[in-house]
């Protein structure tokens, strides 16, 4: 069975493709994250015993760490989830973006060249670097504008955009310059089971339960396109396998939504799901102040992927949705392991402070 180093494994969309992989048999993984704030350990805790599952707690940015884990493993491929990935996050303290998406990109794709280069002529054929990147680097969309193709221009408009289309840009001067087998997949807004709840589904889920009020930003009219994770997972495995080394793919759910919608949405399956008597999730909702820059609309033209690889996405909005908002209710631990902080007490005892621990 092949080998795949996968970084940032421990987050929303890295943890759902590892579950995947492994059930699927599609290949061993070798997962190194650094456990941030966005991540729950506990998430992948069904793989505990599983032989074909490697954990590694450290930074993509660690040079010396990744290399002796490609000497080590011997990985085919090596997809990078690993981000700072909360855009609200990154108007209010921009640096960690910086470090991770551009530096420790850089530091990952260097340790890759070299690991490449020293890679035996069959096996070199057969080696990918995937990328995992984000509509929001193509900018802001009006109504009335076609949506997002691959060859957009990048017009990216927060620091957390403007760090990622820095990491697609390196990724694409090391397949142009160096050579190296790289792919980027550029998706838009995912959703499903175990996503960090300062995003704005779970967290709308978690507080319309809590009795919170729902904070929708500015007039709500602001349209993201909603992919179920799952199926980002099948495009990401499809592209690995099938795509021709440079290119670069747009992933999107055909789910063109505003805010609001979105919102109004959560509380009438939690109407059903979790009925409070005399009571409507909706009169939580909360119009507050809107985020900084905050980008009108995203969509995903697709064709490209449906055209050369036979990609399409099969989940609906509606069913998706109340899987996810199933999964968040069936799994109160989860939940309360992220909300409370203890699982950054379980990193701390289990890792201490250190930041590169090889397992
Ligand atoms: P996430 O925040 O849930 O998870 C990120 C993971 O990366 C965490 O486990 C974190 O500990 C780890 N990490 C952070 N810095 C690291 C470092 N320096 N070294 C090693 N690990 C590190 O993010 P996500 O939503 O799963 O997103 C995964 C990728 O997909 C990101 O690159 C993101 O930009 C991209 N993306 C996400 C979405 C979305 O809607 N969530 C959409 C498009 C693209
Ligand atoms: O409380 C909220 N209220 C609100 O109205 C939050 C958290 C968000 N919003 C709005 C802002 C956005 O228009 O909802 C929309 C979605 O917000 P986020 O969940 O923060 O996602 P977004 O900013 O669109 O970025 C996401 O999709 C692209 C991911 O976080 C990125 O990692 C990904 O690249």
């Amino acid at each position: 069975m092949k080998n795949f180093l996968v970084t940032g494994g421990v987050g929303f969309i890295g943890s759902n493709f590892i579950l995947k992989a492994r059930k699927e048999q599609w290949a061993n993984i070798i997962n190194l994250d650094k456990l941030t704030y966005a991540s729950n350990p506990n998430t992948l805790e069904a793989l505990d015993r599983d032989p074909g599952y490697h954990f590694v707690h450290g930074d993509i940015g660690n040079l010396e760490l990744v290399r002796s884990l490609l000497e080590q493993h011997q990985p085919d491929a090596i997809i990078n989830f690993a981000a700072e990935s909360h855009v609200d996050r990154s108007i209010v303290s921009p640096q960690d973006f910086i470090q991770t998406n551009i530096f420790g990109t850089f530091q990952l794709l260097e340790a890759s060249k070299t690991y490449y280069e020293k890679l035996p002529s069959p096996r070199q054929a057969q080696f990918r670097f995937l990328h995992i990147s984000t509509d929001e680097v193509y900018g802001s969309l009006s109504k009335t504008d076609p949506a997002f193709r691959e060859d957009t221009p990048y017009a990216p408009n927060s620091p957390y955009a403007a760090s990622k289309a820095g990491s697609d840009h390196l990724v694409r001067a090391y397949h142009h310059t160096y050579g190296l087998p790289t792919l980027t997949t550029n998706c838009s807004n995912n959703y499903g089971p175990r996503q960090f709840p300062e995003k704005l589904i779970p967290l709308i889920v978690l507080n319309a339960l809590n009795g919170k009020p729902l904070p929708i930003y500015g007039d709500g009219q602001n349209i993201r396109d909603w992919l179920y994770v799952e199926d980002h997972c099948e495009a990401i495995y499809l592209v690995l396998q099938q795509s021709q080394v440079g290119e670069t793919y747009n992933v999107g759910g055909n789910n063109e939504v505003t805010n609001i919608e979105v919102v109004k949405q959560i509380c009438a399956i939690l109407d059903r799901l979790a009925p409070k008597p005399d009571f409507n999730y909706a009169s939580l909702i909360t119009f507050v102040k809107d985020r900084p820059g905050h980008d009108r609309r995203y969509a995903i033209d697709c064709r490209k992927i449906y055209q050369d690889l036979g990609w399409q996405p099969q989940e609906s909005f509606e069913s998706g949705l109340l899987k996810t908002i199933q999964w968040y209710l069936s799994n109160s631990t989860w939940v309360e392991q992220v909300q409370s902080g203890a699982y950054q007490t379980w990193i701390e005892k289990n890792y201490g402070n250190r930041n590169d621990t090889q397992d």
